[in-house]
């Protein structure tokens, strides 16, 4: 029947209306977009290449690539390649372990491959039956999916493989940490409720599982702790273990193993013991059997992550035991089964009359030595916590003995949380590039955590997760960038903020020269602007208590060290924290160079003055100001600069799709007015002390003081449930 010519044209609008919408990118596809290739040189060359593609593999691994190799050709040029598991009549990609005969019978590639870790891949070119093969080739399936997903980036940022290539990751576990508690509430999570939707599991596999796995594969993350480190015994109950199954037997193929936190009273808890005390032999035969239990369930399961004796988490020293009592115990359950423990040395208190900043040293220094061989002290970057800036924690370089686990913040606790775009490679970079000048004079923080300093064959790097079940993972659509910075630096710490932010660009949003110059920009402004709009100068945790959204520089009462003034000092002599031998003498914790560097006022870097020092308003600064004057400026120009993303931000509107252009120009909105609130009161407040006026060259504050130190937010996000 031949449908009326009104009745045709309202369903090609319809039909046109609809492809509009599935146009529309809502961030869901990630750094994965596969979206088709414009330019037709490259799309021949890409074409050429997958015309067939041998995949010599049986794995689950080599089934996922074939997967993943369909969806981006799909995607890319519109068909899927042809996977042939034909060995004598290949014409295409050759992709192959040193299982396989092409690597086997070919002994200069074996050798190559051969150099390569268990994780590593190569790309090269292999010559048969007289043509030139593109070849990804691995020792193991999961080198040959790390390899894969390197050659899909490059595919899609536009390059062609023209030389051999080979990458192993610089550090061997490469894990999220996940805050996520099992009412689904994420621990400063900004991005939703947890993706674990523990109450479906395990009968329910959602998609989202196997997109996070393969999102964490295609940056070279492997391995997932799942639950937050103020753990909840009850993961390690039966049903719980099922679950936990559950997600392990969907991760497994992508290469990513799981973890858990294990609560330290989980013995009288969830056990029926009376104690936990790690030296009673009950409770050590608990855990043994619990980790037997977990590894019948999940044989690669990879080990605990521990918070304990912090923040009011049960540890062994409940029962006069060392750090050291608590994790060899844990270390001796999971050894047979080679797991690893990562005990964390984020402890303080405030019964302890002694500067925050030292007491991780102070307790985990004298036990440098007395670790089980697989434990792993997981050190935050810093000595206080995830702020905008830190020095390097002391403890880098300070446990010879001791293996060393380095740990990031992915999500933005202190930097703005899910409203500011505030790129972290710089922040992770600052960390690992640090000199520590322990143990040789050229160590950097990297060289400890990586494993060369002492010459380690196992190494940890954790990011604290950003992933909430919002549409786009992360919230904020930046977020992104800092989950995959973190992937990459992971893998490879040499690489340059630079280069991680314009291949993600590339990758997320387009090859336009453009947009690639303007977004890697802004990317790379966005950390300096953070710490200036924030707490410049070396400035800290003068956020709002407890939820730490916003400026709370008058926050007082309390805990001492939970408080803001415990960390300005501000009065009427001047402003910061005196860790020199005058003061809390924090500094003899590192290095005699960094602690003379830093000691010195003429070399400590300005960024870090005021974490080290307690200074007058008129102390000139570098510049000639004081410090007063350059203070505010830099407030001010905190808030400059916020601006200009935006206008960049602004400047590629006609370049990007509509619905992550105004989320991400909306977001740069609020950040903006976040960042003037940030200026206006603390330097409102600090006024009061330094009693000066403001220089006459920025713009000054305005608002009301008593108007900002009013302000309640009951509901911000990602506060601990028993704060509430
Ligand atoms: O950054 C602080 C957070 C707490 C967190 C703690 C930690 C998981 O404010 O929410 O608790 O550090 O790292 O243990």
């Amino acid at each position: 029947m031949k449908m009326k010519k009104p009745l045709r044209v309202f369903f090609l609008l319809i039909i046109l209306l609809c492809s509009f919408k599935i146009q529309a990118e809502d961030g869901y596809e990630l750094w994965l977009r596969y979206q088709p290739v414009t330019n037709s040189q490259h799309k021949e060359y890409i074409q050429s290449l997958f015309t067939e593609v041998l995949i010599d593999d049986n794995s689950a691994t080599a089934k996922v690539i074939k997967e993943e190799l369909d969806r981006a050709f799909l995607g890319m040029l519109g068909n899927k390649p042809t996977i042939i598991q034909n060995l004598t009549t290949y014409t295409g990609l050759i992709i192959a372990t040193s299982e396989s005969q092409i690597v086997k019978s070919n002994s200069t590639l074996l050798e190559k491959v051969n150099e390569l870790s268990n994780e590593g891949f190569l790309i090269d070119f292999v010559n048969s039956q007289g043509q030139k093969h593109l070849a990804v080739l691995a020792k193991k399936p999961v080198g040959l999916l790390y390899g894969s997903f390197y050659l899909l980036r490059q595919l899609q940022a536009g390059n062609q493989i023209e030389h051999a290539y080979s990458s192993s990751p610089k550090i061997k576990n490469r894990l999220l940490n996940h805050w996520d508690n099992l009412d689904r509430t994420v621990e400063r999570g900004y991005a939703g409720f947890s993706i674990w939707d523990w109450h479906k599991l395990p009968g329910y596999i959602d998609q989202r599982y196997i997109d996070y796995a393969r999102a964490n594969a295609s940056i070279g993350i492997n391995g997932t702790v799942l639950t937050n480190v103020n753990a909840n015994a009850l993961v390690l109950t039966p049903i719980y273990i099922e679950k936990v199954k559950a997600l392990a037997d969907a991760f497994r193929p992508y290469g990513l193993k799981v973890y858990l936190t294990a609560r330290f009273s989980a013995p009288i808890e969830i056990g029926g013991l009376e104690t936990a005390d790690p030296l009673e032999p009950e409770v050590r035969n608990w855990w043994k059997s619990k980790t037997d239990e977990l590894y019948e369930a999940i044989p690669d399961f990879g080990g605990f992550l521990v918070k304990a004796n912090s923040e009011g988490q049960p540890g062994p020293q409940n029962y006069n035991r060392t750090h050291a009592d608590g994790a060899n115990m844990l270390a001796e359950a999971v050894v047979p089964h080679g797991g690893i423990v990562m005990w964390r040395a984020f402890v303080y208190s405030h019964e302890v009359p002694e500067d925050r900043a030292k007491q991780a040293n102070n307790e985990f220094e004298p036990l440098d030595g007395k670790f089980n061989k697989n434990v792993f002290i997981q050190v935050k970057n810093g000595a206080i916590d995830f702020q905008p800036r830190e020095p390097f924690h002391p403890l880098f370089g300070k446990m010879p003995k001791t293996d060393l686990a380095l740990e990031l913040q992915i999500t933005q606790e202190y930097l703005g949380q899910g409203t500011n775009l505030v790129y972290l490679a710089p922040l992770f970079k600052e960390c690992l590039d640090s000199r520590t000048y322990l143990p040789k004079n050229e160590s950097t923080v990297a060289d400890i955590i990586d494993g060369t300093a002492y010459n380690r064959n196992n190494s940890v790097i954790a990011g604290v997760a950003n992933i909430g079940n919002d549409r786009n993972w992360t919230g904020h659509l930046f977020g992104q960038a800092n989950w995959f910075a973190f992937g990459r630096l992971a893998w490879d710490h040499t690489l340059s903020s630079g280069e991680i932010a314009k291949e993600w660009t590339k990758l997320t949003f387009s090859n336009d020269d453009d947009v690639v110059q303007k977004v890697e920009e802004l990317m790379l402004a966005s950390r300096e602007a953070c710490v200036n709009y924030m707490t410049p100068l070396g400035l800290h945790h003068i956020m709002g208590r407890n939820h730490h959204y916003g400026p709370g520089p008058w926050v007082t009462g309390g805990r001492p060290d939970w408080t803001s003034v415990y960390y300005h000092k501000a009065d009427s002599a001047g402003i910061g924290f005196d860790r020199t031998k005058t003061g809390s003498n924090a500094l003899s914790q590192y290095a005699p160079q960094v602690e003379k560097l830093f000691t010195i006022l003429d070399t400590c870097p300005e960024k870090y003055l005021l974490w080290f020092h307690h200074l007058s308003w008129d102390y000139k600064l570098k510049s000639g100001k004081t410090l007063w004057d350059g203070l505010c400026l830099k407030y001010d120009e905190g808030v400059k600069s916020v601006g200009e993303m935006l206008t960049t931000w602004q400047s590629l509107e006609s370049k990007i799709d509509n619905e992550r252009f105004e989320q991400v120009e909306a977001l740069l909105n609020i950040q903006k007015e976040e960042a003037v609130w940030w200026k206006n009161s603390c330097l409102l407040y600090f006024q009061q002390f330094s009693q000066k006026d403001f220089p006459a060259s920025m713009n000054a504050p305005t608002g009301d003081l008593e108007e900002y130190k009013e302000m309640r937010f009951p509901y911000a996000p990602g506060i601990r449930p028993t704060w509430k």
